[in-house]
């Protein structure tokens, strides 16, 4: 069935999908209806071998202003708790290949979380990032006193937490929240340029990279070089490590099938 607030470019470049967030006169407010098709298109390009990398974007106004308040505003806490809406956040939280934000216009709140849970962040210039929950009378619960804190550091995460104000594009970039800023015409060009590049690298030491950064993020360090090595290690049993090692000593390019 088509899905009715995303679109789907499964081939928006060879080996690149893109999702695109479509509920523009809401500002891509995210509803539970939203949420789940994104967690069931995300889960089956994880399994498509046609594809490696994957940008979700929203449009130039909006990435997401959120979660959807007009659903959220009369639930009591027996039906937040009862609806267990967060598992469809933790499906997304564990697709295991790339997915990188677009970010144009409005991150904010759970839009602001949506995009922190992407693996790398390319933002027009016109982006804006926040966690205006406080102003709402509740906080971020889709992972934002957490991944803020860690991306951008205590201070500067209790500043935006505490007092609901949004940062520019510059000011993301320079707290280290996104990793470049493109002009407005061009962001959507140039993450799906970014996933290109990776999509070019051997898919499965790709997937054990993310998966090894993401470990550092919840273990000790001693916990985390042993992960690496085995990751390290296994590599070694792939078909794209003996293909990526001849083709350097062979001085050509090297041809990696996910293998
Ligand atoms: N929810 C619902 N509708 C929204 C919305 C939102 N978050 N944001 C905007 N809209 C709607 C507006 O109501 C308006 O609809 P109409 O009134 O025309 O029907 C339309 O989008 C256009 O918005 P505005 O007229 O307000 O546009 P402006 O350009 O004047 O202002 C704005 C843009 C982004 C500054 C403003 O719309 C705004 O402040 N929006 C709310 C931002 C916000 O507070 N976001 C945080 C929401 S709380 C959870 C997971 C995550 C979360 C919660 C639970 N579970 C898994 C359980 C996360 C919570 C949040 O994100």
């Amino acid at each position: 069935m088509k899905p009715e607030c995303i679109l789907i470019n499964k081939e928006v470049q060879q080996f690149v999908a893109h999702i695109q967030l479509n509920r523009p006169r809401e500002l891509n407010a995210l509803n539970t209806l939203l949420m789940t098709e994104l967690r069931d298109a995300l889960q089956q390009l994880d399994l498509d071998d046609s594809v490696r990398v994957m940008v979700l974007s929203g449009n130039e106004k909006a990435f997401a202003a959120g979660a959807d308040i007009k659903e959220m505003a009369e639930k009591n806490t027996v039906d937040m708790y009862r609806e267990d809406k967060f598992s469809v956040w933790d499906a997304i939280r564990k697709i295991k290949k790339p997915l990188i934000a677009a970010v144009s216009g409005f991150a904010l709140g759970g839009g602001c979380e949506l995009a922190m849970m992407c693996d790398m962040i390319v933002a027009s210039e016109t982006a804006q990032f926040g966690q205006p929950e406080i102003k709402i009378g509740v906080i971020p619960g889709a992972g934002g006193t957490q991944r803020l804190t860690r991306a951008v550091g205590k201070v500067r995460a209790m500043e935006m937490i505490l007092t609901g104000k949004f940062i520019s594009a510059d000011e993301a970039l320079q707290a280290g929240l996104i990793n470049k800023i493109v002009p407005v015409e061009l962001y959507l060009e140039e993450t799906i340029r970014l996933a290109s590049e990776i999509a070019r690298m051997p898919p499965l030491a790709v997937k054990m990279a993310k998966e090894s950064v993401l470990k550092a993020f919840d273990t000790s360090l001693e916990d985390g070089l042993a992960y690496e090595r085995k990751n390290f290690y296994m590599l070694f049993s792939s078909k794209d490590q003996k293909e990526g090692m001849k083709a350097f000593i062979e001085k050509r390019k090297a041809e990696f099938r996910g293998e």
